[in-house]
């Protein structure tokens, strides 16, 4: 048994997360945590919200609420949908918990006492009206470039030149409006990632098993231009972590606080701590100290591309630049975007599915299925209305569910809800054993690697396997002849739903639960030995024909959910 570290990138707090962001990091995170709890492995599963910057104050704004408030009634939204989605986090923190702002503040000063944090002076608009500094994007005014009137003071959307604020005709905030705007100095702390250049280089390049997609962005921050940049860590907001040396006030930087994505990934240490004060756990550190236990731990993170930079490169040089033993990640596991029927998901137009929409229209595992058998693993993919109707129809109803109807029903009526105990498995039931043998380890040789796609692949044609043997085998027929031999292949036929339960329950947590549930069996041990899991269940054992796994995606359900989420949330 091995432990094993897995944390999700933590959601920002504003708004709900569409189906892309799912399967981008919780998702599969959910499945190999899933994985190897079901392997007998000891894990420990962490996600929570990521809560400070600029995004958030504007979101409680709009929502006309303190910012704490919103927050709040934020994080119980999306821990409510994840609970939908059946992620199994075992703590769905906040970045803004108390845990987190200490932690925060000692890895400041930590660095500060590296010699690792600089004091620079920058030049930032100050909007008069609104009362606060203005980060870059939220000035707006018309391009030098273009004459496009709402470019952005840290980009022109029109032309993709990259601006100034100060570049900007005619600036205003984008907050209020307003132009009464200036230049202002201000002193913010930058964290001298270039000093570290050489330690996470030779970090990176250790890294010869990680996913190209993974390796190949860090190698590009580190190497293009002018190699790797300081960066900012302090905003001038007031919703966030204040800025202190550990305990310590940070003379100069009273009215400022840390960059949310300092705080952040954090929040993955902080997170395990909440766990422990939250009664879940005894002991953080043998997770997270590899001088308290941790050298035995096995990290994974998920996340989408664009949350690579901040993984590979700003969260390893906090935790090495600390100069205290934190554990670093083990395995980095990025994914490309799910684009949605023609074009991307977007969440300002309410475009695509959203995750509080997406249960309203089918419970959790007919989404987790697609999702997850088309990951975005090594491109961009796309998800289609079409491409997810065939899907579902196919691989859970016709497939998976058909098998468990037909063969639960066929034994209720000739032998009773009982698993029949007559004849013994011949040569077609001994070859079906040997072949899921085979490809029973190779489910798990993707699962482990975390191919995902492949994996959903391999766990198909498991299924395929067993709706084949009983096409073939055709109890129904051999029932006239010989009663004994029907009773064998549906007794095999019973076991493969177990079995099945078991290899399914990563992808389709609930329909895996109603087809244990059904055998009347709480054995969920993993098939170490596939012909013992297939001779568990044996005569007389009782069990129930389950309702029906899942229904099939009509025409007019297709129609309707395409046109209803095309644009624009209601
Ligand atoms: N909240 C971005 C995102 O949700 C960001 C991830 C933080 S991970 C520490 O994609
Ligand atoms: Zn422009």
């Amino acid at each position: 048994m091995t432990r094993h570290l897995i944390t999700s990138a933590i959601p920002y707090i504003n708004g709900i997360k569409h189906l892309g962001n799912l399967v981008g990091s919780q998702l599969p995170a959910d499945l190999y945590a899933r994985y190897l709890r079901g392997r007998g492995n000891e894990v420990l599963f962490l996600c929570g919200t990521d809560e400070h910057g600029t995004p958030a104050e504007l979101a409680a704004a709009k929502a006309g609420k303190p910012v704490a408030e919103y927050c709040a009634e934020m994080w119980e939204v999306q821990w409510e949908l994840s609970q939908g989605f059946r992620l199994s986090f075992d703590h769905y923190g906040r970045s803004s918990s108390a845990q987190n702002h200490r932690l925060t503040q000692h890895f400041a000063g930590r660095l500060d006492t590296a010699g690792l944090i600089e004091e620079v002076t920058e030049k930032q608009v100050y909007s008069n009206a609104d009362g606060r500094f203005l980060p870059d994007r939220y000035v707006e005014g018309t391009c030098p470039n273009c004459g496009y009137e709402r470019a952005r003071g840290d980009q022109c959307e029109n032309c993709t030149k990259q601006l100034d604020p100060t570049d900007l005709i005619d600036a205003r905030s984008a907050i209020s409006g307003s132009t009464d705007l200036e230049v202002r100095e201000t002193k913010h702390l930058h964290l001298r990632q270039s000093a570290m250049m050489d330690q996470l280089d030779s970090w990176i390049s250790s890294k010869s098993d990680w996913p190209i997609l993974t390796t190949s962005i860090a190698k590009k921050w580190l190497h293009d231009g002018d190699g790797l940049q300081d960066r900012g860590i302090t905003r001038d907001l007031d919703w966030g972590v204040p800025v202190k040396k550990g305990d310590d006030d940070w003379p100069g930087m009273e009215d400022k606080v840390f960059y949310v994505w300092f705080d952040a990934p954090i929040e993955y240490i902080s997170c395990a701590q909440e766990w422990v004060d939250a009664g879940k756990g005894d002991n953080w550190e043998r997770w997270w100290r590899t001088d308290k236990g941790a050298e035995d731990v096995t990290y994974t993170q998920f996340m989408g591309k664009d949350n690579v930079p901040f993984h590979t490169l700003s969260f390893p040089a906090t935790i090495l630049g600390s100069g205290e033993p934190w554990k670093l990640v083990d395995y980095i596991k990025s994914f490309n975007y799910l684009n949605y029927d023609g074009g991307q998901f977007s969440t300002s137009q309410g475009r695509g599915v959203f995750m509080d929409q997406a249960l309203e229209i089918l419970p959790a595992d007919y989404w987790r299925w697609w999702l997850l058998s088309h990951a975005p693993e090594n491109s961009d993919s796309e998800f289609t209305w079409d491409n997810f109707q065939t899907s579902v129809n196919k691989d859970l109803a016709d497939v998976l569910g058909n098998f468990v109807s037909r063969i639960t029903k066929f034994c209720r009526s000739k032998f009773g809800e009982a698993v029949p105990g007559g004849g013994a498995y011949g040569a077609a039931e001994q070859a079906l054993i040997d072949d899921l043998t085979v490809k029973t380890r190779a489910y798990e040789a993707h699962m482990d690697a975390m191919e995902i796609r492949k994996a959903a692949a391999a766990l198909r044609a498991i299924w395929v396997a067993g709706n084949e043997y009983l096409q073939s085998a055709a109890p129904w027929s051999t029932f006239k002849e010989d009663p004994d031999s029907a009773a064998a292949q549906v007794r095999l036929g019973l076991n493969l739903i177990r079995f099945y339960a078991v290899l399914s329950a990563p992808f389709i947590p609930d329909a895996a639960a109603t087809m244990l549930a059904a055998m009347n069996s709480n054995d969920d041990s993993w098939p170490d030995d596939v012909p013992g899991a297939l001779n568990a269940l044996t005569g007389e054992h009782a069990f129930s024909v389950p309702d029906v796994l899942f229904a099939k995606i009509t025409d007019d359900q297709r129609e309707d959910w395409q046109a209803r989420f095309a644009g624009t949330r209601d």
